[in-house]
């Protein structure tokens, strides 16, 4: 298997990638060239640990490359300065901390700064429901995510959040990737679950999948973009930092809420004792001429569906209202001019099923502020003739 490489790739060549394909693809560097984390961040033969001590006070999240827990290593939010002093009595030795999901731009932009004062975002990407949405909230959020740590340190096996996408531009070093397509997905499930995958594609013999999936060495200048519900993993070859943003579009909605459902029932399921539990209190006060859709009835489901959401949003981050505010946002404000997305129509029809799905659902009936922001959404993609 090999993975299609560009020099320069225009939106409408890489949207039909979003819309059709689906496939992984590493653009060439000059796409970086000008940014200034690139002149700024290397040195003839590694990274320039010194230019990033003007960040030293941001809060960022470490983690410890030798104590797994769970599907993830340990993690901790340290100061970069402390990490900083780490690495460089290291000396670029194989380490064990790794900077990952260190909000850079966020940070800078609190202070004053500007993102393009580290990178710009490339014109193919512009097209990002997520950050732009978590821009716009109190207080702001974002997916940009600057990743730095020595030769060795990795990103166990995961597919990004709800199978959103993510793109990533490596200025220091080299990284390997290991790209897995989703109809592969379960060379790597663990024996004792169906649902579990491995911590570590290097723990299932290599016979069973080297011809299934992609190992991509990506060099520095070199940007990689991921595709939606591809698991895959990531080890740096040498002292790596990269730009990352994970992000979605108006084409990937549909899996993201399909993803989103499957997770909620998950949940449901974990906690299905509670549901009982609340709903047996409600019977007990509840009159006996009591219908259905009765301040009674209502008041415990809506108990029920609001700890589902805040498990939702606790587990992944965000839940129904997450994706809702998001998507009304998004056709309310688009996140870039027109020759860098799809058109009107495409992404009306995109939704519209969505829409149309999701107000047969219960939680439309119970949960009012979030029925609010789906009428919303329904009165911009309009229904279906
Ligand atoms: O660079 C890494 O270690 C992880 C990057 C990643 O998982 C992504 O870009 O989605
Ligand atoms: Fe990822």
């Amino acid at each position: 298997m090999t993975i299609g490489r560009h020099e320069n790739i225009t939106y409408a060549e890489f949207e039909h990638n979003l819309a059709d394909l689906n496939e992984p693809v590493i653009v060439g560097v000059s796409l970086t060239a000008s940014w200034p984390c690139t002149s700024e961040w290397r040195l003839a033969n590694g990274p320039n640990l010194a230019a990033l001590r003007r960040y030293g006070h941001h809060s960022v999240q470490v983690a410890n490359c030798s104590v797994r827990q769970f599907n993830e290593f340990e993690r901790s939010e340290r100061k970069l300065d402390e990490i900083l002093d780490i690495w460089e009595r290291e000396e670029g030795q194989n380490g064990r901390l790794y900077v990952k999901d260190w909000h850079q731009a966020l940070l800078l932009e609190q202070d004053g700064g500007r993102q393009d004062q580290i990178y710009t975002t490339p014109d193919i990407f512009k097209d990002d429901w997520m950050t732009h949405h978590a821009l716009s909230l109190a207080p702001p959020d974002d997916y940009r995510f600057t990743y730095a740590g020595p030769p060795g340190t990795f990103t166990p096996v995961h597919r990004d959040v709800y199978g959103s996408y993510s793109w990533s531009s490596n200025i220091v070093g080299r990284k390997r990737w290991w790209l897995i397509p989703p109809e592969h997905t379960q060379l790597f499930r663990t024996r004792s679950s169906k649902d579990d995958l491995v911590f570590d594609v290097r723990e299932v013999d290599e016979a069973l999948w080297e011809d299934k999936v992609l190992v991509v060495e990506q060099h520095a200048g070199e940007t990689i973009f991921v595709p939606s519900g591809w698991h895959h993993q990531v080890e740096n070859m040498d002292f790596c930092i990269s730009i990352n943003q994970n992000f979605a579009s108006s084409h990937i909605m549909p899996t993201i809420y399909h993803n989103l459902l499957h997770s909620l029932s998950r949940v449901e399921d974990a906690i299905s004792d509670v549901k009982e539990l609340l709903q047996e209190q409600a019977l007990k006060n509840a009159e006996p001429s009591d219908a259905e859709n009765t301040e009674e009835t209502l008041s415990w489901e809506k108990e029920w569906f609001e700890q589902v959401q805040s498990l939702l949003e606790m587990d992944a981050g965000w839940g129904l209202r997450g994706f809702w505010s998001m998507v009304a946002y998004n056709l309310r404000n688009p996140p870039t001019n027109a020759s860098l997305r799809p058109s009107d129509e495409y992404v009306f029809t995109n939704i519209r099923p969505l829409v149309e799905d999701f107000k047969q659902r219960r939680e439309y009936v119970v949960l009012a502020d979030l029925a609010r922001i789906v009428d919303e959404v329904a009165s911009i993609v309009g229904t279906r003739p």
